[in-house]
This record gives C-alpha cells, sequence and structure tokens, in this order.
C-alpha cells in the first residue's frame, strides 16, 4: 500500500556536472536520498505505467538506495522497474537498457570516479528517455523541487531479491532483475569485429579498478574474444574499489602504466572507472591523452563495422584538446564543442549531428548509446590495432605526423577553499577584456573570454562554462572549477600547445607545456589565491 511520509527540504541538493554526488555520510541523513529521487519522480512526467531503470556501479549504499527506490518508484505509479543483478549496471549499459527496452529514464548511482565506502562519495543521476544525463532544464527542475518538497511516497514491501535474474512484485508494480551485462555485450559486438580482434593474437591489460566494468571485462574480453583470463585486473567490483580512487589516470592508474611502460609490456593497456564510462588508453611504451584517443578514434573509426559508413560530426567538450577538429576537417564533417558534462552531447547525437564525441576527462562513446562509454573505447581501439596491423606507438605517430600534435596536460588543484577559487576566476573574468594583444610568459594572448554554449538543436544558451585564452599559434589555456567535487572546490588548469606536423612531434609535454603554466600562473595568480605551490593531479 502507498504510503506519504513527511518530509523538510535540504538545501544543498543541486546537481552537479553529472548528477548529485555527496559524502555517504550526508546521503545517510534521513530522508537525504528521498527527498531527492522524490524530486526528480516529481519532475519526470508521463511516469505513469512507464519503466524505470535502476542500477550503480556497486559503490556503498548502492543496494540500500536501490531498494528505498523501487518502493518509492511503485507508489509513484511507474508501470516496472528494471534492475541490473545485484544492483549493477554500468552507466552505459543502463543508457543502452533504457534505450532498448523503451524506459522513460533511470536512476544511475554512482559517484563515477570518487572513491567509495562509507567515509567516501556516493551519487544519484538521473538520466532521461533517448539514454543520456538530463539536460539542464531538466537538472534545473529537479533542484528547484528539492527545495520546496514535504513528502514523498513510499511502499511498505519487502527488499527485492536483487541477485536472482527474474520478476518480483513491488506494491502492484512489476520489478524485473535483468543480467547486465549480456545486453551490452551483444550491442559491443555489433559495432566491432570481434572476429578480427581475436584473429589479432594481440596481449592486452585491462584494469577494472575493483568498479563496475569486471564483469563486462571477463564476458567480452575473455569469453566472447578470447583473451587470457589474467589479462583482467582488479575485475571483481567492491564497495570500497579495494580503497583506491577508481579513476582511471596516470595517478590511479599508475600500475598499469608502469606495467605498459615495461619492456615485457603486452600490446594493449586499459582501464576504466567506478561505473564504466571512463577509459584510459595505454600502448606498450606509449600512453595516448584522452583528448588525442578521441582524435585517432574518429580518425580510423570507419575500420570498425559499426562505422564503415563514416561519422556525421565530432563533438568535443570545450577543454579537450582541438586535435579532434583537425580530423574533422580533413573528414570534411562538423565539429563541435561543448561544455564539460556529457549531457551536451545528448542533442547533437539525437539530431544525428555528431556520431563520435569526448571529452578530455577520459570520456569517449558514440550514438550507439548516450552516455560516454569506457569498453566501447577499449573495443574500437582493439578493431583498429586489428584492422591496421599496427601498434599504438605507430597510430600515434602517423595521426601526428598527418595532423599535427596537440600537446596537453592537466593540472588539478583539489579540495581548495571555495572563495580563493572562486576570486581567481572573479579575476581573470574582470580582466578578459584587456587580455587580447597583451604578452603573458612570451605568449601573445590572441582571444580571450567565458565560454558561453548555444545549443544549434534547441537554441538553449548555457554560460560561464570555463574561462579560455587563447594565444597565437593555437596553445591555450583554459580555467574551470569542477562541477562533480565533494569537497571544497577544484581548479582545473589546462594546457594545451600546438605543434604543426613536421615539427618537434617527439618532445616531453611536461617541457613543451612550461611556458603555458608559466603564462597560466602569471595571468591567474594560482599559488596566491589557492595557497598551493603545485597541483595535486596531473594528467
Ligand atoms: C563527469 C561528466 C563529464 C565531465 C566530468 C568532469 O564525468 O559526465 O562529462 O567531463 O564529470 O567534470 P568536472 O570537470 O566538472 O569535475 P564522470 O565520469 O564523473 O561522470
Amino acid at each position: 500500500m502507498t504510503r506519504t511520509v513527511e518530509t523538510t527540504p535540504y538545501d544543498d541538493q543541486k546537481p552537479g556536472t553529472s548528477g548529485l554526488r555527496k559524502k555517504v555520510r550526508v546521503f545517510e541523513q534521513p530522508n537525504y536520498a528521498e527527498n531527492f529521487v522524490q524530486a526528480v519522480f516529481d519532475a519526470v512526467d508521463g511516469k505513469a505505467g512507464a519503466t524505470l531503470v535502476i542500477g550503480g556501479d556497486g559503490r556503498y549504499l548502492n543496494r540500500s538506495v536501490i531498494q528505498r527506490a523501487i518502493r518509492m518508484a511503485a507508489a509513484n505509479g511507474f508501470g516496472r522497474v528494471l534492475v541490473g543483478q545485484g544492483g549493477i549496471l554500468s552507466t552505459p549499459a543502463a543508457s543502452n537498457l533504457i534505450r532498448t527496452r523503451g524506459a522513460i529514464g533511470g536512476l544511475v548511482l554512482s559517484a563515477s570516479h570518487n572513491p567509495g565506502g562509507p567515509d567516501e562519495d556516493f551519487g544519484i543521476k538521473y538520466n532521461i528517455a533517448n539514454g543520456g544525463p538530463a539536460p539542464e532544464k531538466v537538472t534545473e527542475a529537479i533542484h528547484a523541487r528539492t527545495r520546496t518538497i514535504d513528502r514523498y511516497l513510499t511502499t511498505d514491501d519487502a527488499d527485492v531479491d536483487l541477485d536472482a535474474v527474474g520478476e518480483t512484485m513491488v506494491g502492484g508494480m512489476p520489478v524485473e532483475v535483468v543480467d547486465p551485462v549480456a545486453a551490452y555485450a551483444d550491442l559491443m559486438e555489433r559495432l566491432f569485429d570481434f572476429a578480427a580482434i581475436r584473429a589479432a593474437g594481440l596481449s592486452i591489460r585491462f584494469d577494472a579498478m575493483s568498479a563496475v566494468t569486471g564483469p563486462y571485462a571477463r564476458e567480452i574480453l575473455v569469453n566472447r574474444l578470447g583473451f587470457a583470463a589474467d589479462s583482467i585486473m582488479n575485475g571483481e567490483p567492491l564497495e570500497d574499489f579495494g580503497g583506491h580512487h577508481p579513476d582511471p589516470n596516470l595517478v590511479h592508474a599508475r600500475a598499469l602504466y608502469d606495467a605498459m611502460m615495461a619492456p615485457d609490456a603486452p600490446d594493449f593497456g586499459a582501464a576504466s572507472d567506478g561505473d564504466g564510462d571512463r577509459n584510459l588508453i595505454i600502448g606498450r611504451g606509449r600512453f595516448v591523452t584522452p583528448s588525442d584517443s578521441l582524435a585517432m578514434l574518429a580518425a580510423n573509426a570507419h575500420l570498425a563495422p559499426g562505422y564503415a559508413a563514416g561519422l556525421k560530426g565530432i563533438a568535443r567538450s570545450m577543454p579537450t584538446s582541438a586535435a579532434a577538429d583537425r580530423v574533422a576537417d580533413a573528414l570534411g564533417i562538423a565539429a563541435y564543442e561543448t561544455p564539460t558534462g556529457w549531457k551536451f552531447f545528448g542533442n547533437l547525437l539525437d539530431a544525428g549531428m555528431a556520431t563520435i564525441c569526448g571529452e578530455e576527462s577520459a570520456g569517449t562513446g558514440s550514438d550507439h548509446v548516450r552516455e560516454k562509454d569506457g569498453l566501447w573505447a577499449v573495443l574500437l581501439w582493439l578493431n583498429i590495432l586489428a584492422a591496421t596491423g599496427k601498434s599504438v606507438d605507430a597510430i600515434a605517430r602517423d595521426h601526428w605526423a598527418r595532423f599535427g600534435r596537440n600537446y596537453y596536460a592537466r593540472h588539478d588543484y583539489e579540495g581548495v577553499a571555495q572563495e580563493g577559487a572562486d576570486a581567481l576566476v572573479a579575476g581573470l573574468r574582470a580582466r578578459l577584456a584587456q587580455l587580447p594583444g597583451t604578452t603573458v610568459a612570451g605568449l601573445t594572448v590572441e582571444t580571450a573570454d567565458d565560454f558561453a554554449y548555444h545549443d544549434p538543436t534547441d537554441g538553449s544558451v548555457s554560460e560561464r562554462q570555463g574561462i579560455r585564452i587563447l594565444f597565437a599559434g593555437g596553445s591555450r589555456v583554459v580555467f574551470r572549477l569542477s562541477g562533480t567535487g565533494t569537497s571544497g572546490a577544484t581548479l582545473r588548469v589546462y594546457l594545451e600547445r600546438y605543434e604543426p606536423a613536421g615539427g618537434d612531434l617527439d618532445g616531453d609535454t611536461t617541457e613543451r607545456l612550461a611556458d603555458i603554466v608559466a603564462a597560466a600562473e602569471e595571468l591567474a595568480g594560482i599559488r596566491r589565491h589557492t595557497g598551493r605551490d603545485r597541483p595535486d593531479v596531473i594528467t
């Protein structure tokens, strides 16, 4: 029977770059998760009788919030809930399930690459019927509702057995526990040439970081592609990710990096994050930046059956390097520049304007779902290696020889005081108009602005999406505050130098970016505003 529970609003439930992310302790406050889930349900039109997908990355609180959300979905009149076995659904698999089962949307429970466990992070994100993250007008409606919420609806039903595939009833609503892997693995098998990958005889190492991709990697890489079982590291999803950050970058996936730089390294190494939407690509002796990976995948995608007809367009987030733009140019297709956040790609993909999208934050994906997709990127790389017979290093070198190279790094200053971070951004904003034509650390500023995005499909405008300063010759620095952190502010400084084809394409990234780092300090006063003399993470 439906029960109405009185509640009072929390004032900190504004979704960030990707849903509501907070410390587990915050989520454990009375009715905190219920308030947010109810605010989502109140913002969803047409939910009566509709199908809702629920799943998460397996982190601490995942099962508990799933059980509560199922009862609330029944009380709110949904017609059916699909939930991944064990509460598991990678973000791209959830997107696929929403799309293929005609769901109205889904709750994706994850704080992505943030650590998990009782003292770490949890998150709830709502995805809409196209399978993608809710756009800003929906997240704004959800946020508005969290500020006035005074009740939520639930039932008194017992917990569902999440470990048994099959159907049960909750409050008169069927709940279907589904295999989280099979449909996604089938989709991958349609997009890529599994026979060619199998025949290529490659050796690989995949680090699932004790997060959600373990079961997906086992089914796809081992069972279907025949790679050795010990090719997968950290393949069991754990509630606390074994105490690690499930963040596939050079800091948190260091063991993989070291293994790939060793003389006996396998041909190909990769890692994914907490919820399976990010990827890290490292060939034997060659790390590929996410921005370069996007460009190289786009340039070679036609080698995979799913993309043999060519690409319609390439989209990248603004802080992602311009390497992909050069590929779009060469292919004669459109290049789009969006704000940070996968939600901004959804409209371009739905409109058939872009086929491949990517971000510097280790996310790449295509129109096969409406999320970035870690294993998809791994499989497209493997397909390209199999089709060309080249190494990752050779693919990278050939790419740079043709298009030039965008040396790139991101410096993160994590958990800095909000006031200092705000003052840094405000100081830059105040000077933007004066910067063009000036020289900073030997570099001439060509343009400087605070990025605003005009969505070409619906005319919506998103302002203040990051400060970008472009120097003569195609180099630049971008400043932005992260929208996914859970304590203090995180300043991201994105650094890029363009080296044309025929130039020094085999340089050291740190050296090649040194003057841009100096310019960033001179422009923004990072030390003064953050109290830090070096970044916490360089990727
Ligand atoms: C999320 C978004 C991405 C974004 C990233 C970083 O990724 O989906 O689009 O690039 O956050 O955002 P920020 O720079 O604001 O921290 P994920 O993998 O955390 O869901």
